[in-house]
This record gives C-alpha cells, structure tokens and sequence, in this order.
C-alpha cells in the first residue's frame, strides 16, 4: 500500500521562509482548502494520506518533503538547511519511525529533500543555499550499504533542485535548463518547462499519473504531449511560500 505523510497547513504560512520571491499576502483558508484538495488527489490515486497536526511553531511545516528522506529500504532524517525549518523532523521522525528504519543526517551538514531527487539507485543532491557538499558525502556514507550513490549537482537561481528537475515517468524528467544542467541527469527524455513557466518543473509523480499545478498550463501541455497522465490541483497558496507539489507529501510504500 502506498502511503502519503502529510501536515495540515499552520495559521503561521505566511512566515514562511522566502529565498527567491517576494513576500505576498496568502489566504490560509484558501491554501488549506487547495491542500485537502491536494490530499484528496492522492488518494484518488490509491494512496493511503496519514496527515499530521499543524504546528504552528513552523510556519514551513506544511512541506513534510524537507526534514526526511524515504527510500524503499530505510528513511534519513534530514537536516534542514533554514534553522527556523529543523524542528520540524521530531514529529516526521515519529510518523516515519513504524515504517522504516530511521537514519540521520548531523551537523554542520544540512539538507532540505526538496534537494534530493532520486532516479533508481542514484541520488542527487541540490547544492542550493540550504544543502551542502557535507551532507552528499554524509549520505553516500550512509546510505551506501543499500547500493546508493549520491551525487552533489550545481544549481542556480531556484530554492531547491526539486524546482529545477523532477521525474514525471520512468526516464522521463521535466526540466528548466536555466536552473539545472539536464544533461547530467541518467534520462531518456527530458521535458522542458515552457519559456514563460520558469516555476513549472515541479511535479509529483504517482504511479502512472502525475500531480501537477494549475499555474503552469502551458507546460502542462507539453506534459501531456509527451503521454504524461495530470492531474492538475490549485497550489496558488503554498506556491506564493515557495512551495510546489512535491513538497506537500512524503510518498512511499508502506512496510
Ligand atoms: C522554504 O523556504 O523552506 C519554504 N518556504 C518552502 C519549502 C518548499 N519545499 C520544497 O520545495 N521541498
């Protein structure tokens, strides 16, 4: 059975942090409406949602993609790279902890999850402003006895790895080159985001569907030219906190 760790949005999202836009005013009764909708997405596709309580001491907390890494075979407890995001892992540690053995990622190295992107066995690793070189070589140590290599990829002008690149099918990523160089990436295909959709490469795949944003229609049709099943949801709200869809949940198979 596949599963969804998800948390309910906090009163507090409009403190979010910001790196790379501006501050603007966000309508929590909208943004928690969007996310029930987001869920109910999830589990039209099959997947069992286990949503947590909001905690309103992290106004970030609603992205439970950041503080923890789950793979098939054990679950990392990250280090978030923002100091305001690390009190985050307790209860994700505590959600993820009868599913998976839990290791953990230790200072001074940090990394967000939203920098992790896994194609099969190979990790890589945003180096944006919150994930560092320390904890590329801190997960190859730990996670090379389940057959993981890790590797650190240059980023520009975007808050995570996961906004430059994500995998929508088997071999099939959608990109912005202008973040990310594509051709490092082990892809068959790459999807580029349309020229005016910069924000656009952010899509959380399920299975044989992916969820994927309203903002970007454009690249949503480049997406289903290329035989991408959407299914599009409002993230108008999370988007406006540097947010995206792959942020709102931890995805994995159930023990
Ligand atoms: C932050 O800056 O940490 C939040 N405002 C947004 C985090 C988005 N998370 C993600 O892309 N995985």
């Amino acid at each position: 059975m596949r599963i969804a760790i998800t948390r309910e949005v906090p009163p507090t999202l409009a403190h979010c942090e910001l790196s790379h836009q501006s501050r603007v005013p966000i309508d929590i009764a909208l943004a928690k409406q969007q996310h029930a909708t987001y869920q109910q997405a999830l589990r039209d596709l099959g997947v069992e949602v286990r949503t947590l309580p909001a905690e309103p001491a992290f106004p970030d907390s609603v992205f439970v993609e950041d503080p923890a890494l789950v793979l098939d075979e054990v679950a990392v407890i990250l280090r978030p790279g923002a100091e305001s995001r690390r009190g985050e892992t307790e209860s994700i540690a505590r959600a993820l902890a009868p599913e998976r053995d839990l290791l953990q990622v230790l200072a001074p190295a940090t990394v967000d999850g939203g920098d992790v992107l896994r194609l099969g066995k190979r990790l890589y690793v945003g180096l944006s402003q919150r994930s560092t070189s320390q904890a590329v070589a801190q997960l190859n140590e730990l996670l090379a006895p389940y057959g993981y290599e890790v590797e650190g990829v240059p980023l520009t002008a975007c808050l995570h790895l996961k906004s430059a690149v994500t995998e929508v099918a088997p071999g099939t990523l959608l990109a912005n080159p202008a973040f990310v160089d594509v051709a490092r990436f082990a892809a068959q295909r790459v999807v580029q985001v349309h020229p005016e959709e910069p924000a656009g490469a952010n899509a959380l795949r399920v299975g044989d569907t992916a969820i994927y944003s309203k903002s970007y229609p454009r690249t949503r049709e480049r997406l289903e030219a290329a035989g991408i099943r959407i299914l599009p949801v409002d993230a108008s709200e999370v988007e406006k906190a540097e947010g995206a869809v792959t942020c709102c949940s931890l995805v994995f198979e159930g023990r």
